[in-house]
């Protein structure tokens, strides 16, 4: 097993090509914490953090992030250098919270153990596709016409799915005038918490718009609530704000909470919890798909891998990169018949450019526990 010579952080700020407004508020541009983990031969392994820069979707934002990873994750690691992600993903099963940091890090050393052995990440996951489909997630625009515009110019990119945001005020009508444009496209809702248990009645008015599925309508806490309103309405009901473990996984589909589970390895703590996951929904019967965070090509190819997993059966959120940004930070990931390739390179399988991470570059520090 090699040896961690070095972790450096990173920030870049990624403007987007469109605000995307949500429930949580609107974001123009990605404050991406990168997370790169040099071993003593050289290689290098990357994490991209999930984080927002506040804490409008989970509990973490990136200044906190770089805080924890700072002053407690990476000085775990640091501790005895061992290049050995299954085992820093037990150390840091000792710090409670903090999800997208830790996933950042254990990624990284991940990719780097991955680089070392020569094997592709899809491959050590049990990717079973050298492609996968890809839907894409509309943010709450400032009208019907202007909603129906963005969407139209996504079913000519070839998109698979396309997903809604809502919120109380913006559901049944601009869902209804999507679904009325393209009446075969398969189409779900993110409500990303924002209704509550007294708004089953207006869920359930949505069952006849034929809709995949309503993620997340009501808080990340409120599992019982979730199984309240499925009872009550035709619409499966999928979890992803809730859904931080494997055992939280469990208990929420045994309690009826959830039909269809997004896996976003971020607000899991890394890829190792999201593979249990999915093992755990295949044996459950639950499908599966990809959430996204608006990610650059390095947490979008580690995705796009693990979207590969036989469980993954509904399209995810693993838009191309032109979705997002003018120019990321990897080669662009090209929609392709509304697929995406899977790396098949050595770990993530893509390298971030380094002029474009001097170019977007904010701030960046180096942690050697020395
Ligand atoms: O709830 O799935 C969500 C983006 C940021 C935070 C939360 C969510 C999202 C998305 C976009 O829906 C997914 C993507 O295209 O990366
Ligand atoms: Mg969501």
């Amino acid at each position: 097993m090699s040896r961690i010579e070095l972790v450096r952080l990173r920030r870049i700020d990624m403007p987007l090509v469109r605000p995307f407004r949500t429930s949580f508020g609107t974001q123009t541009a990605r404050d991406v914490l990168i997370v790169e983990v040099v071993t003593e031969d050289g290689v290098s392994g990357w994490g991209e953090c999930a984080a927002m820069e506040w804490p409008g979707y989970s509990a973490e934002y990136v200044d906190g992030a770089v805080d924890v990873l700072i002053e407690h994750l990476v000085p775990r690691v640091l501790a005895d250098r061992t290049l050995d992600p299954q085992r820093a993903h037990s150390q840091l099963a000792r710090l409670m919270g903090h999800p997208m940091a830790k996933s950042a890090l254990e990624t990284a050393m991940l990719d780097a153990w991955l680089r070392e052995q020569g094997r592709s990440l899809a491959d050590f996951l049990g990717a079973v596709r050298s492609e996968v489909d890809c839907g894409v997630s509309v943010g709450i625009p400032t009208s019907i016409d202007a909603l129906l515009s963005e969407v139209g110019s996504y079913v000519d990119a070839g998109y698979r799915r396309i997903k809604l945001k809502i919120e109380p005020g913006w559901d049944i009508e601009p869902v209804r005038a999507v679904r009325e444009a393209w009446p075969d496209m398969p189409l779900q809702t993110d409500a990303n918490q924002a209704y509550t248990r007294a708004d089953t009645a207006l869920l359930g008015a949505m069952d006849p718009l034929d809709l995949l599925l309503v993620e997340q309508p009501l808080p990340e806490d409120d599992l019982r609530g979730h199984t309240l309103l499925a009872e009550q309405i035709d619409t499966p009901v999928c979890l992803d704000e809730s859904i931080i473990s494997t055992a939280v996984a469990d208990t929420a589909i045994a309690f009826g909470a959830t039909s269809v589970i997004n896996i976003k390895p971020g607000r899991v703590g890394g890829y190792l919890e999201a593979k249990a996951i999915h093992d755990l929904c295949v044996e459950r019967d639950i499908p599966v798909w990809c959430g996204g965070m608006l990610e650059t090509g390095i947490g979008r190819a580690a995705n796009v891998a693990l979207a590969a997993l036989p469980g993954f059966t509904l399209p995810g959120d693993t838009s191309a990169s032109s979705r997002y940004f003018a120019t990321d930070i990897t080669e662009p990931f090209v929609l392709q018949d509304g697929r995406l390739r899977v790396p098949a390179g050595p770990g993530i399988g893509v390298d971030p450019i380094p002029s474009l991470l001097d170019e977007f570059g904010t701030w960046s520090t180096v942690l050697d526990g020395r």
